[in-house]
């Protein structure tokens, strides 16, 4: 092995190395982040500095793409004649650019109309489904223990990836086509990649098809929202609400997509036995209603399109409910009051709009979806419903409007969610 000072082989190398620990770590973070568990931990406080590191290995990321660059075309020449390692060099540089672009949509969601970010959500997800894998495979597979006798002496990287300081004819002599032939090994090594393929398609493909068909089955085929039946809701909320007719007609546009249950507790249930609602603070008719008397009030209905700040979104959502200005007209709200404070049944989870937003005509505390009454998982039998902003505005399980004259930071904006919500149109 030649002792040149560092070269062009020890640059590719070192790069190959920070790449490798770079996307490790941007696997572990990224693959934390939908998780629904880490909602749940420190509080809620993990998520966004978990996302935040995710982002600057990201950056971090394309910082070693751009160094490669200025080295791509040497080491294209070197390799021309190595089929698979053109192959895996295509695929990851496809891997990592086409993650670069989602990840930056997604970073800078509210640049993008929620469109962008549907695709942008879907493509990065897609991107590691089959990239991780691929990866990891890539990795194992090319482990000492795994390789032919004769190789495990040589350095990995440079046996494999970065061959600059073995002369060509040194490069033919180890191709894959002479130990075809020769080597006993060749058995144990097919065999122990074929085990790792089989073992990594085998665990990811079941969860992976489940995958595509949420992500994909919103956009191409129609499905309700509410995909569970009323009749296995874990709310035991009597009477049902009687659907008005521009509610039930409007099912056949219907909701598409689907809705990913989100909470930051274990899942409330309510009875409507002791289901409460009220609305209080500075207002000059306090009220508290029970479900039958809450039932009872002038519902109207509306078509609107649900955004999650994650990516998701679910269209044309036939929302039946009380129009908030309403409720608010009929409570009073004394000139101290300046911002709507919402409450969750769930007892932790709470958000704000000020009264000028509050007062937007479809701002709407639901009852039924698509003709039929909230499942509980997504916070039936009441939530709140805001358009025009971002889905953490639209407080699931909703039992309690409080009006208060200072601002109050919502959960999400406490840990990090900006408080300008606005969806781009
Ligand atoms: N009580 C409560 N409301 C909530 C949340 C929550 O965790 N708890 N999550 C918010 C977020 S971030 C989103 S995207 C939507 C998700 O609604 P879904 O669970 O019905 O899909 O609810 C919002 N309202
Ligand atoms: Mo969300």
């Amino acid at each position: 092995m030649s002792r040149r000072k560092p070269g062009f082989g020890k640059q590719l190398a070192d790069l190959h190395r920070w790449n490798g620990w770079i996307v490790l770590l941007l696997a572990v973070t990224g693959l934390l982040l939908p998780w629904d568990v880490v909602r749940g931990w420190l509080d809620g406080h993990f998520r966004n500095p978990v996302k935040q590191l995710h982002i600057i290995l990201g950056v971090l990321s394309a910082v070693i793409l751009f160094l490669y660059i200025p080295l791509m075309k040497k080491h294209l020449k070197q390799i021309k004649k190595r089929t698979k390692q053109k192959g895996n060099l295509g695929f990851m540089v496809i891997l990592l650019v086409g993650w670069l672009l989602s990840g930056i949509i997604l970073w800078q969601i509210r640049r993008f109309p929620p469109q962008w970010a549907n695709g942008a959500i879907i493509a990065h997800d897609l991107l590691t489904w089959i990239g991780v894998p691929y990866i990891i495979f890539h990795s194992l597979t090319r482990l000492k223990w795994m390789k032919k006798p004769e190789r495990r002496s040589i350095k990995s990287s440079q046996a494999e990836d970065v061959i600059p300081t073995r002369p060509n004819h040194e490069i033919a002599a180890h191709s894959n086509v002479s130990y075809t032939e020769r080597s006993p090994w060749i058995n144990r090594r097919q065999f122990l990649k074929w085990s790792v393929g089989a073992a990594l398609t085998v665990s990811v493909a079941p969860s992976f098809f489940r995958w595509m068909t949420t992500s994909f089955g919103g956009t191409i085929t129609n499905v309700t929202g509410t995909t569970k039946d009323i009749a296995d809701d874990a709310n035991l909320m009597l009477p049902n609400p009687t659907p008005l007719p521009d509610s039930v007609n409007v099912i056949g546009g219907g909701a598409k997509g689907y809705f990913r249950v989100y909470s930051v507790t274990p899942l409330p249930t309510f009875d409507s036995k002791t289901w409460k609602f009220s609305i209080d603070g500075l207002v000059d008719i306090p009220s508290a209603w029970n479900w039958e008397s809450f039932i009872k009030m002038a519902r109207t209905v509306q078509v609107s399109d649900f955004h999650c700040v994650t990516g998701w979104s679910v269209y044309k959502n036939t929302w039946e409910g009380i129009p908030l200005s309403v409720m608010l007209k009929q409570a009073g709200l004394k000139p101290s009051a300046k911002f709507v404070k919402f409450y969750s049944g769930d007892g932790v989870y709470t958000d704000t709009l000020t009264l000028e937003q509050a007062d937007m005509e479809d701002v709407l505390v639901a009852v039924l979806h698509d003709g039929k009454p909230i499942h509980r998982d997504y916070g039936g039998p009441v939530r709140l419903i805001v358009p025009k902003m971002y889905a953490y505005k639209s407080v699931k399980w909703l039992n309690r409007i409080e009006l208060i004259d200072k601002d109050h930071i919502g959960y999400w904006e406490e840990r990090g969610y900006d408080t300008d919500a606005w969806v781009k149109t």
